[in-house]
């Protein structure tokens, strides 16, 4: 825990506006999608402020309440109206867990979130950003985290995806701030390609938080020193736009009072789908696979 302190508060020491913030509903679109693309390349992500509505958030909230509903009213159907959906959440956690999973299982499928992730403005970005007519859209997911949620990610690169080529994301619903953790990232080391390290080849959530300590050890070796880890204090709607390779990890959320809600979407480069030019490949590359020959 002590460990995790420390490194929120460096990550705060080290939060210094170097990097380019665009501000989305604004004019000239044309402009700001170049100036996204520009910033994905030179740093492997880039932050655009209000990329999501009000009203494409209160949607979703919407769409999320009525959905937590089926499984809440299993425990009391009058409860659907006495609590927040962060209560609601909760209270599911504890009393049924096994049904909380359901419930954030069926969150992908939701028309509202499924509206978002095809929407205009956002597969334009992603097709200028990876230089493709066409993408696929891959899993979207909205991760929550409450306090005593074991699910935030220790850094890692993104594998285990359909393609080696992917452009994520990761949009808060919630506004994050110190207490509420969320997504710091290595500016830079996308142009690293895959970087193997002990215990890359299984997923995050299973190696445990010990994978922070490994890969805090690897960018000590002396041609790795000059990455370092970078916080973005984020509101709601607000999107960081990353690349698959991009060092990125997540902050436990400390915040007793509210829930963090964040809509993740991946976009995946066709021409990158292993899936497609071997018949023996399955849909998603393995962890254990070596992205190096892919
Ligand atoms: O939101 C999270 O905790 C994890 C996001 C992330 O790093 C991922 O999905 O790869």
């Amino acid at each position: 825990m002590i460990f995790i302190i420390k490194l929120v508060f460096f990550l705060y020491c080290s939060n210094i506006e170097r990097y380019n913030t665009i501000k989305f509903h604004t004019r000239d679109q044309k402009m700001k999608v170049k100036n996204i693309c520009k910033s994905f390349e030179k740093d492997g992500f880039v932050l655009v402020k209000n990329l999501l509505k009000k009203t494409e958030i209160k949607r979703v909230f919407s769409q999320l309440n009525d959905l937590i509903n089926v499984p809440t009213s299993t425990i009391d159907p009058s409860l659907t109206k006495k609590l927040t959906l962060d209560e609601k959440y909760v209270l599911l956690a504890r009393k049924n867990p096994k049904l909380k999973s359901h419930f954030y299982d069926m969150i992908k499928y939701m028309d509202g979130l499924q509206q978002i992730s095809t929407s205009k403005k956002i597969l334009n970005i992603a097709k200028k950003i990876m230089k493709e007519n066409v993408v696929a859209v891959g899993t979207s997911q909205v991760r929550i985290d409450h306090v005593s949620s074991p699910y935030w990610l220790p850094q890692h690169q993104e594998l285990g995806q359909m393609s080696t080529k992917c452009t994520l994301f990761y949009i808060p619903l919630t506004n994050l701030n110190k207490k509420s953790g969320g997504l710091y990232v290595r500016p830079g080391t996308h142009k690293l390609g895959f970087q193997p390290y002990k215990g890359h080849d299984v997923e995050g959530k299973a190696y445990g938080p010990d994978r922070q300590k490994i890969v805090d050890k690897l960018f000590k070796k002396p041609h790795l020193k000059k990455y370092k880890n970078h916080y973005m204090k984020l509101n709601a709607g607000d999107a960081v736009i990353f690349h698959n390779y991009l060092f990125h990890g997540t902050l436990p959320n400390f915040d007793k009072k509210s829930v963090r809600w964040v809509y993740i979407i991946r976009f995946y480069s066709i021409n990158k789908t292993p899936y497609l030019k071997n018949s023996k490949n399955p849909l998603s590359i393995p962890y254990t696979a070596n992205y190096h020959l892919l």
